[in-house]
């Protein structure tokens, strides 16, 4: 891996002007390759954040597994949960290409000094929340990372191919799950509805604060790591939701939303900035719950890692062993 500081200034201009090549084209950028120390730190940055969501992302639904309704449920929701972490190892992995240990990332976040999606801080209580975070939370996800498909970064957009492919299947899942409650009982159905209204403008926070105040999206975008703005995604998801709200028989809880046909766009009211800011900073309805169940399953799985350590250790000084009494 080489860095601006590696190279005098005549190679660092000549490696700055195929990194802008290859941008220009829109080809990848591999490990190996010359990249800018701020292309390296965004990505750091957003790839960690992103698989610090998928782990945090567990709890929620963790709290339903002993309590799903059907024993195909509980296998349904389990196998969810277990994708989560898959994303979370392939995310971390990816982040580890550009110059960060698993050891550094872990600490971050147990700390509190790492970001992980403001969606995760939000509570659980109902059944229907299982459909409604598989429905707007994972519809939402693919909004967001089919583009990521498509980053410059090669790891971070090879990973995004095979989590975009099970997010849909998450979707689906929470859509069922809606569409058998609103089905259902009249009880059943309010259920449904009172949790699509909890989670729906939680859900519209997940693309990150509008576009005018968003401080990374022009650079990244420059980068070809973004490839939409947050609004422009906001928006698609918009779209892609009242359709299906329809076919649910929910109401997505905005007595504004409309479609515009001048602006080819969704009128919406005004998200709720503040609780976004709030939720961020640290103050949410579950932050503090998140980060000590995490901190408590990184304590309790200390010995595991040293297990792990150890057995490595050992094959290693037995292959090195092997190959000296062949030599
Ligand atoms: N929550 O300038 P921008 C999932 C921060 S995975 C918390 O617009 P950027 C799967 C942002 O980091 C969900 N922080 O930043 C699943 C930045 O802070 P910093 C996670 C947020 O990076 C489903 C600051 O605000 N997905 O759902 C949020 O260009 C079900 C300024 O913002 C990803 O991570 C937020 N919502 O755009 C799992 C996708 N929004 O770092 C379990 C990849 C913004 O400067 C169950 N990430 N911030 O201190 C991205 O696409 C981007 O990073 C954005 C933000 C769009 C999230």
């Amino acid at each position: 891996m080489t860095s601006p500081a590696d190279l005098s200034v005549v190679e660092n201009e000549a490696a700055q002007a195929l990194f802008d090549d290859l941008i220009a084209k829109d080809s990848r950028i591999e490990p190996r390759d010359w990249m800018p120390d701020a292309y390296r730190k965004t990505l750091i940055r957003q790839i960690s954040q992103h698989a610090h969501s998928e782990i945090i992302g567990m709890q929620p639904e963790s709290n339903w597994i002993t309590r799903a309704p059907s024993l195909k449920r509980k296998a349904i929701l389990m196998a969810k949960v277990q994708d989560e972490a898959g994303h979370g190892l392939y995310l971390y992995s990816a982040a580890q290409t550009l110059g960060i240990t698993r050891e550094e990332m872990m600490d971050q976040l147990i700390t509190g000094r790492a970001r992980y999606s403001s969606i995760f801080n939000y509570t659980t209580p109902t059944w229907a929340d299982m459909g409604a975070i598989g429905w707007l939370v994972d519809g939402a996800a693919i909004c967001n990372q089919v583009p990521l498909c498509r980053a410059s970064y090669g790891p971070y957009g090879r990973a995004m191919v095979r989590i975009c492919k099970e997010e849909s299947f998450h979707q689906r899942q929470g859509f069922e799950i809606l569409l058998e409650l609103m089905q259902g009982t009249e009880a059943q159905r309010e259920m449904a509805q009172d949790a699509v209204n909890r989670w729906y403008w939680p859900s519209l926070m997940m693309f990150g604060p509008p576009d005018d105040q968003s401080p990374n999206s022009a650079q990244s975008m420059a980068w070809n790591i973004k490839r939409f703005s947050n609004d422009d995604l906001r928006q698609r998801f918009v779209g892609m939701l009242v359709p299906q709200a329809e076919v649910l028989g929910v109401t997505l809880p905005d007595p504004n939303l409309r479609f515009n046909d001048e602006t080819g766009q969704y009128d919406m009211s005004e998200i709720d900035w503040t609780e976004f800011n709030e939720v961020l900073a640290g103050r949410g309805p579950a932050n503090a719950e998140r980060l000590r169940r995490r901190r408590d399953a990184h304590e309790e799985g200390a010995w595991v890692r040293e297990a792990a350590a150890e057995y490595a250790r050992k094959q290693a000084e037995r292959a090195l062993a092997a190959s000296g009494a062949v030599a």
